[in-house]
């Protein structure tokens, strides 16, 4: 990502590509999907260098699918070029990785999905990212729920991290997400973050964007079980 492009966290362009993601009645598209996770990394900037290693690791996990689609488009474009296609401009558009489901079924067909060892492929990486974003979904869920005075997000972000992806994570990386939390800002500067005037719109924003996690977390979360991706190593 360029320093020149709009670096600054804003709930809206969140919400934005949030909202893109959902299509047809069951599918994710990849582009929103990869696009809400920038917008994340954005916001953990503006947390510091505490959260570069989590940054980092949400960057390299996009970044392998961005990749793969890359790779994808370039071969596609070859490939009609090679056919001399008369058709001309055909967009490269429309391959496998456009969305989760196309992803899954290109992966699966081609043998590309390992059951049994970690070998890297789109759907593995997929599946750490989602299990990533049902603990975020949680969080700001129960932020909004829990009225002032309450746990501070810091506990709430603990909390709702024990409960789901820590299931998933080993030993050290617990121990760094500890540390990670303890630099989770307080409930005021959630408020400025999304340019709320007052807490109530603060709740209500963050109703927004944990519902627009929701509808791509279940669609994702649907798709994985019906393929048996729900433990790829
Ligand atoms: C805000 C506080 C965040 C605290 C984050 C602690 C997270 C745990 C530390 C993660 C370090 C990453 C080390 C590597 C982990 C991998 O082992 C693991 C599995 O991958 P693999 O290839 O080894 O099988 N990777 C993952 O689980 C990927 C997910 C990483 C964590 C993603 C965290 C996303 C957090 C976002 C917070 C945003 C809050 C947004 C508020 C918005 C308000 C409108």
């Amino acid at each position: 990502s360029s320093p020149f492009f709009c670096q600054k966290f804003q709930a809206g362009d969140l919400l934005k590509h949030l909202q893109a993601a959902p299509v047809l009645a069951n599918d994710v598209l990849l582009k929103p999907y990869l696009a809400s996770w920038d917008e994340l990394i954005k916001f953990l900037k503006t947390l510091g260098p505490i959260m570069g290693l989590v940054s980092q690791e949400i960057e390299s996990k996009t970044s392998i699918i961005r990749k793969l689609a890359q790779k994808e488009e370039e071969d596609i474009k070859r490939l009609l070029r090679e056919r001399q296609s008369e058709a001309g401009q055909v967009s490269a558009e429309g391959g496998a990785y456009v969305s989760v489901r196309s992803m899954m079924e290109a992966e699966l067909a081609r043998g590309l999905v390992d059951f049994t060892q970690l070998t890297v492929s789109g759907c593995r990486t997929l599946l750490r990212l989602h299990r990533a974003l049902l603990w975020l979904q949680l969080f700001l869920q129960s932020l909004a729920d829990e009225d002032e005075g309450g746990c501070s997000p810091a506990q709430l972000c603990r909390d709702t991290y024990r409960l789901t992806l820590a299931q998933h994570h080993t030993f050290w990386v617990k121990q760094a997400a500890e540390l990670a939390f303890k630099a989770m800002p307080e409930r005021a500067f959630f408020h400025r973050l999304v340019c709320a005037k007052t807490p109530v719109e603060t709740v209500i924003i963050l109703h927004m964007v944990s519902g627009a996690i929701g509808e791509v977390y279940n669609r994702t979360q649907l798709a994985l079980e019906e393929h048996g991706m729900l433990a790829l190593p």
